[in-house]
């Protein structure tokens, strides 16, 4: 039986390749931060309970800026593959925590490549390093393959740079089978709350619904390579797999803008959105309205009368340097990995769409029930 650990495994990515590699049979062990409340709740249908026979998934407490406790956890789970996932993963949030980004999604990784020189394993374990396509940064050529230069533009990116080369530097200076997958945003009904795609489709259930008014965000002409998370994480995998360490780009070859993923989700709902005016000024009105598709869905017409203002710009969501346009060149994983995705973005934002209806329909509820509900979120 082979054995992972995958740091970062209360979160998307690390949900998705849990189930993935227990379905592979593999044994794997997670690193789940301490919080004060619990924050499994993306791997819950995954739990065992350990006193049972036959457990094949464990939870091992610890943090990327401890090392003590990552070669420990490494010298007891003795992991054929490590997928590093775990990090301080919001571009935004990284300008208002530059040190504490710095540390984990940085230096975070060298603790893990020193863990398995320490312990002797250089031979036994292969590890992945979440890389990503903010690598890019400010355009210099597009679409970005594995030898685009970079050109980071957020604390967040420089300190995935660093984790990149360090990756890259362990193993050609100790020969450890390590693999920085170049990953470009890939998003699921998983997706944290506060990432663009996730907000907007939450959003668009919750306006669908009458439990929200208008949702504001930052910057809608940013273009991105939009991939389904459980596509990407078969590509962690294979990554693993190869006979040599190398470094892949893994995306769709498909740009969009974040206007036109509002639109498509909306539309989702039988709504359809037109945006008018510039830069922190512009906004999206419905203009049209499926009224089959309310009632199939169930959505409340109420709140959706024609020349409604559902989309507007606030500056607060704008970033100090921005990342305007990735899109990626999948060809060297698609040709040598045979890495082939299952979804497109239609299908991704159907996905998304549909699982936040469901999920809000449970704060109509509530609302109906006199409970609280939170309407928005950073
Ligand atoms: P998430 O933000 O959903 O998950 C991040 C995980 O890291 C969570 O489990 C979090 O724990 C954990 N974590 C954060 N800080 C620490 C720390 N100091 N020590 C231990 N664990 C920590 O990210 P994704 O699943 O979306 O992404 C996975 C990885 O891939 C990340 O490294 C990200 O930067 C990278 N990446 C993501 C892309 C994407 O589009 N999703 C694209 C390219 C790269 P907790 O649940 O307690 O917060
Ligand atoms: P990104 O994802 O920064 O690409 O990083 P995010 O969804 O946060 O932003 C994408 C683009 O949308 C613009 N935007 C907004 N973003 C957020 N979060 N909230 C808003 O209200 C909003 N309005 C517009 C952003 O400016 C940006 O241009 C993600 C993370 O998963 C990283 O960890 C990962 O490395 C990269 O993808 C690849």
């Amino acid at each position: 039986m082979k054995v992972a650990l995958i740091t970062g495994v209360t979160g998307q990515d690390g949900a998705y390749l849990t189930e993935f590699l227990l379905k592979k049979g593999y044994f794997v062990h997670g690193l789940k931060r301490r919080s004060s409340l619990f924050n499994t709740d993306r791997i819950d249908h995954l739990y065992q309970d350990q006193h049972e026979n036959g457990v094949n998934f464990k939870l091992h407490f610890g943090d990327l800026t401890d090392s003590t406790n990552l070669i420990r956890i490494i010298q007891e789970t003795q992991p054929d593959e490590i997928y590093n996932l775990a990090a301080m993963s919001h571009v935004h949030v990284s300008f208002e925590m530059p040190e504490y980004t710095a540390n984990a999604d940085g230096v975070g990784t060298l603790r893990l490549l020193e863990a398995i020189r320490i312990l002797g394993m250089e031979k036994k374990t292969r590890i992945y390093q979440a890389s990503t396509s903010e690598l890019y940064g400010l355009v210099q050529a597009v679409p970005q393959s594995e030898t685009t230069p970079f050109y980071p533009r957020s604390p967040y990116a420089v300190a995935k740079m660093y984790a990149y080369w360090i990756t890259v530097n362990y193993r050609e200076a100790y020969n450890i089978y390590a693999c920085n997958g170049i990953l470009f945003n890939h998003e699921s009904p998983l997706r944290g709350e506060t990432f663009v795609t996730r907000k907007i489709t939450r959003a668009a259930a919750k306006i669908a619904l009458g439990l929200q008014n208008c949702l504001y965000l930052g910057n809608l002409s940013a273009q991105r390579d939009w991939g389904h998370a459980k596509d990407y994480i078969e590509a962690m995998w294979l990554i693993l797999q190869q006979d040599k360490a190398e470094d892949f780009v893994i995306a769709t070859g498909i740009t969009t803008a974040v206007r036109d993923f509002v639109r498509m989700s909306f539309a989702e709902l039988g709504i359809e959105i037109e945006f008018s005016g510039k830069d922190e000024h512009e906004k999206g009105v419905i203009i049209d309205v499926d009224q089959n598709k309310i009632a199939e869905l169930g959505l409340n017409e109420a709140n959706l009368k024609l020349g409604t203002t559902v989309v507007k710009v606030d500056p607060k969501y704008f970033r100090p340097t921005e990342v305007d346009l990735l899109l990626g060149d999948p060809t060297k994983s698609k040709t040598q990995l045979g890495w082939q995705p299952k979804y497109d973005l239609p299908a991704l934002v159907k996905d998304m769409v549909i699982s936040d209806l469901h999920l809000m329909k449970k704060d109509e509820y509530l609302k109906d029930g006199g409970f609280k509900t939170l309407n928005y979120f950073e």
